[in-house]
């Protein structure tokens, strides 16, 4: 498959070329763990499931194509993607991340990794002196979320890889952005990592992870560890991501049109404090977003009166089910303080108790505008 064609036909067919025995037009769930060898050392390829499999090097091949990146890798989880990417550095090594990320990764980070003894320094990605004063000699990383996870935050991605002296790798969590909007190789990251349980899927149906990147050093280290540490997904939920990722564009462009007429409707509604959407004209990096991404996106948050309030919220809507995880065809509601976010409390990076977060789906906008109504009535 030539990498140069438009995103659209690439999200449908790289990777995918037509099974050359059979014919068939989807990629086939080679529900194997092993591969017969004609002598030993002597195979076609593939010699056991947690190295390679068939189904899953179709979804890898897709994911570098939709990233623009030479290579791609998939993983169990997003956590376990991210997870593996932090196995390239080593005890005292230092890493800066932006202070706005998924509950998950703060967890990981501070609370597993920090064992190993790596280091992290919570920062607001958007002073820039402070992240070039956070610089130290041992610092090997910079972690980034845009828009973040759950203020919607963004970060110049081309502008803090400029700031980044040689040696600093920059590694971007494009889950909610989603490759269609956004692009980090392109901008000059080094990795991007993303939750394809959420926009790749796009049906609530898997959980996984995948990267992609061009350096084919970092990428012979990320494959030895893949396998090494083999928190590889199975065939089935590869398969499940390819499909879901053939309709990624058209998904997201009417969950971002559903999200933007949603944030406008609750900036107007006295009984919304503050609505964090990158497609409002009155968020703080609005120009930013629209330099950087194509469409906004499906995610928008909103800061209510007080935690009881917020709590109300998402017990009343109808539609939008109250439960954990995003991306999918049909709208969530969560709150981040007690349920994706219950991580953080306490913490240098913990979320607002008022704040209420929405996943807009692709239902009918009318329907999506009643049910927020009345939750909020
Ligand atoms: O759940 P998993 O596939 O392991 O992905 C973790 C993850 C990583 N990065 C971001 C930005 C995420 O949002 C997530 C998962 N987030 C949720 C489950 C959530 O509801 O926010």
């Amino acid at each position: 498959m030539n990498n140069d064609l438009h995103f659209e036909t690439l999200a449908i067919h790289a990777g995918q070329d037509p099974d050359p025995t059979t014919g068939a037009i989807m990629t086939p769930i080679y529900q194997t763990s092993t591969y017969v060898q004609r002598a030993p050392g002597e195979h076609q390829g593939y010699d056991y499931s947690r190295s390679d499999n068939p189904t899953r090097a179709a979804l890898e091949a897709l994911i570098a194509a939709l990233e623009g990146g030479e290579y791609g890798l998939a993983f169990a989880s997003g956590m376990a993607a991210t997870d593996t990417i932090l196995r390239l550095f080593k005890s005292g090594d230092h890493i800066i991340v932006g202070n706005d990320v998924y509950g998950g990764t703060y967890r990981l980070f501070e609370r597993v990794l920090s064992r190993y003894g790596l280091q992290f320094s919570w920062l607001d990605l958007n002073n820039h002196d402070a992240v070039q004063a956070a610089l130290r000699p041992e610092t090997k990383l910079l972690w980034l979320e845009t828009p973040t996870n759950p203020k919607l935050e963004l970060a110049d991605i081309a502008a803090l890889v400029d700031l980044m002296p040689d040696g600093v790798m920059v590694a971007v969590d494009n889950t909610f952005a989603s490759p269609v909007s956004q692009q980090p190789l392109r901008l000059g990251a080094d990795i991007v990592m993303h939750s394809s349980t959420k926009y790749l899927g796009g049906h609530s149906d898997v959980v996984g992870g995948v990267l992609a990147l061009n350096d084919q050093e970092t990428h012979q280290q990320l494959k030895f560890l893949q396998n090494a540490v083999g928190s590889v997904p199975g065939p089935m939920d590869s398969f499940l991501v390819l499909r879901g990722v053939k309709t990624l564009h058209i998904r997201m462009e009417r969950h971002s049109e559903n999200a933007l007429q949603i944030a406008r409707f609750l900036e107007d509604h006295p009984a919304v404090r503050q609505v964090y959407y990158p497609g409002l004209e009155s968020h703080p990096q609005h120009e930013l977003a629209k330099r950087q991404m194509k469409y906004f996106g499906g995610m928008v948050s909103m800061l209510l009166e007080n935690e009881e309030v917020a709590r109300q919220m998402s017990s009343r809507t109808k539609i939008f089910a109250l439960a954990e995880s995003l991306g999918g065809v049909e709208s969530l509601i969560e709150h981040p303080y007690s349920m994706t976010h219950a991580s953080t409390a306490d913490s240098e990076i913990a979320v607002d108790p008022a704040l209420v977060r929405l996943s807009v789906g692709i239902e009918h906008i009318d329907d999506l505008l009643a049910d927020l109504r009345q939750a909020l009535a």
